[in-house]
């Protein structure tokens, strides 16, 4: 009896492997097929379609709405956000003549001696990072003014009691605003302003920015997390739920990253100590796949990061979202290869759930929360970097399916759209400029020959901007 019960134990575990193996043989297969030239071509066609659009309609405006064919301009006034963002893609993707006339309109047309009050954050990774870029493609030494300018005009956002910065700031009369803020607001800064330092020779970029992800780190909590809210007048937490989603992801990715960029033996220590909290009180695993995953049987998940209480580390929702699927990038750039792959995987199912990833899902219930898509890049991002890393064929494949779904959800008749629900597949009336400095340049790099790009050899800032290090 008890002999039968062990062979009947074997044989449900020897089912359960191959069960297990089955997805990851079959997309290995499609892989197999996928053609790189192809698909890079492809990815081609569709940027310019997108750029075409946005050129046709709000040519020299802020960025454009796909359905209505009109235009926003995000404070009333245009500070080029579309052909800024865009112009390293343009170029890495190819499109000389269009990048080097962009390069020409941005440099004659673009000023930031403007009386409008505007979110740092926003305005440092895809404006600062979008020009710093250019410039090192191109050597114009009028992006690096630009960039220069613009920085400077940001600076009184740091001048805050702790050094964390303010929100926003009018970029003419320095006057700043909102001091309730985030760790990704607080702490994604480094990348940029640090490369201005080093690119103009004024430390005082570097040295802001710098203390600002300090103190950030510094008020994390007994067991080594931080909150989403930060008050940066009394470096209170004004909210201590812990997450790897919007609100704090690019804080963490900038612990890391800066500490590559900038040979940073504080921020690597940063890095570190929050890796190993995350990893203690974030991740969600199965215990049953954990241990396939830990024999190497397979690296089919289930891996997901929730949220937990910063200060209890009590966990408080078992939610994620296509802003967090960032997170593979990161790990598998600091070298944990396993739980880039299997985090991947669970998030690649994410995606599959309703054929587009949402802003929010429940991993434990399998319910799509907030079922909007704007257009995000992070998960083909992982993708990218997983391929590049492994040079599993199955992550060609994986990045095929979430291009073709995107063509067949998301584009319009001139370019492409969010959408509101990825459930309905209803379309919204916007297309955000990192969809050219992002999403569609990590689906170019993941299809693209790799001497494209070295990503060995850049650091990209949140925004997809690569930054080489070009400085001892
Ligand atoms: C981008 O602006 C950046 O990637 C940022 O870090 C998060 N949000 C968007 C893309 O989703």
């Amino acid at each position: 009896m008890l002999e039968c019960r062990a062979t009947l134990k074997r044989l449900l575990a020897t089912i359960s492997l191959t069960v297990a193996l089955i997805p990851l043989c079959f997309s290995y297969a499609i892989g197999q097929s996928i053609d790189k030239k192809k698909m890079a071509e492809q990815v081609k066609a569709e940027f310019l379609h997108s750029w075409n659009g946005y050129k046709q309609y709000c040519w020299g405006h802020d960025d454009l709405k796909p359905i209505s064919k009109t235009c926003r301009d995000w404070y009333g006034t245009t500070i080029l956000m579309t052909p800024v963002d865009s112009l390293d893609s343009l170029y890495l993707l190819g499109f000389k003549k269009e990048a080097d006339e962009t390069r020409e309109y941005i440099v004659k047309n673009l000023s930031f001696d403007k009386d409008i009050t505007v979110q740092n954050f926003e305005i440092t990774i895809r404006e600062l990072g979008g020009l710093l870029s250019a410039y090192q493609i191109t050597n114009d030494k009028r992006l690096l003014d630009l960039a220069d300018d613009l920085g400077r005009r940001l600076l009184p956002v740091f001048d805050s009691p702790t050094g964390m910065p303010y929100r926003f700031v009018n970029l003419r009369t320095g006057k700043t605003r909102d001091p309730i803020s985030n760790p990704a607001e607080t702490g994604t800064l480094l990348i940029e302003f640090g490369t201005l330092s080093k690119l103009t020779g004024k430390p005082v970029y570097f040295d802001k920015a710098k203390r600002a992800l300090v103190e950030t780190y510094k008020r994390r909590s007994p067991i080594g997390l931080v909150g989403e809210n930060i008050n940066v007048e009394t470096g209170k937490w004004t909210n201590t739920d812990s997450h790897l989603s919007g609100g704090i992801d690019s804080y963490y990715e900038y612990l890391l990253k800066s500490s590559i960029l900038f040979d940073d033996a504080e921020c690597q220590s940063m890095w570190l100590d929050s890796i190993s909290k995350i990893n203690t009180y974030l991740a969600d695993e199965n215990p049953k796949m954990a241990e396939l995953n830990r024999t190497g049987a397979t690296t089919a998940g289930d891996l997901w990061y929730g949220h937990a209480d910063m200060n209890t580390g009590k966990r408080t929702a078992t939610t994620t979202g296509a802003l967090d699927a960032f997170f593979p990038a990161v790990l598998a750039l600091d070298g944990d290869i396993n739980r880039a792959k299997m985090l991947q995987d669970s998030l690649f199912k994410m995606w599959q759930f309703n054929g587009v990833e949402p802003e929010e899902y429940d991993y434990k219930t399998g319910k799509t929360g907030n079922a909007g898509y704007p257009l995000r890049p992070e998960i083909v991002e992982s993708t990218y970097y997983l391929y590049h890393y492994t040079k599993d064929p199955k992550y060609l494949a994986m990045g095929k399916t979430m291009f073709d779904d995107l063509v067949k959800y998301c584009r319009t008749d001139v370019a492409y759209a969010g959408l509101k629900s990825v459930v309905t597949k209803e379309k919204t009336d916007y297309m955000h400029s990192f969809w050219f400095a992002e999403t569609l340049k990590y689906f170019y790099l993941l299809f693209a020959p790799e001497k494209t790009l070295d990503l060995n050899k850049v650091v990209f800032n949140t925004e997809a901007h690569p930054i080489k290090k070009t400085w001892k």
